[in-house]
């Protein structure tokens, strides 16, 4: 857990959160300024800041985030489809230094993004 990061906080329960997906080593929970009808933050337990520092010991999670990801796109009944997205670093647009990939969905959206 990292000092001051508020995603450790909410792995750790210190913060509450909505969350909808919870296993040993990811945790999903709804984004608290949703940009789409369905928007779900699918985050590592562990403090990854972001992916250009992921590393190959990191790959299982990885590969776990992103079929989380896809499962909950499933039971959110996104059969239309949806985006899955992480921003990185600042020309990314990254607001919160752990590792996050953003689940969107339940409308169209648009490409590319601003
Ligand atoms: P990004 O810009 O990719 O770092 O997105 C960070 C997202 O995290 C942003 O959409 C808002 C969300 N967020 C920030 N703080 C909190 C929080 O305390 N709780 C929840 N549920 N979401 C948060």
């Amino acid at each position: 857990m990292a000092q001051d990061c508020i995603f450790c906080k909410i792995v750790a329960k210190e913060i509450p959160a909505d969350i909808v997906m919870e296993d040993e080593h990811i945790l999903a929970f709804r984004d608290i300024h949703p940009e789409a009808p369905t928007h779900i933050l699918v985050i590592p337990k562990k403090h990854i800041p972001s992916l250009s520092q992921a590393e190959l010991t990191d790959m299982d999670v990885l590969g776990a985030l992103q079929l989380a990801a896809a499962k909950l796109a499933e039971e959110q009944g996104l059969a239309r489809g949806y985006r899955v997205v992480t921003n990185c670093g600042d020309d990314g647009g990254q607001a919160v230094p752990h590792l996050h990939y953003h689940l969107l969905g339940g409308r169209s959206l648009t490409w590319p993004p601003g």
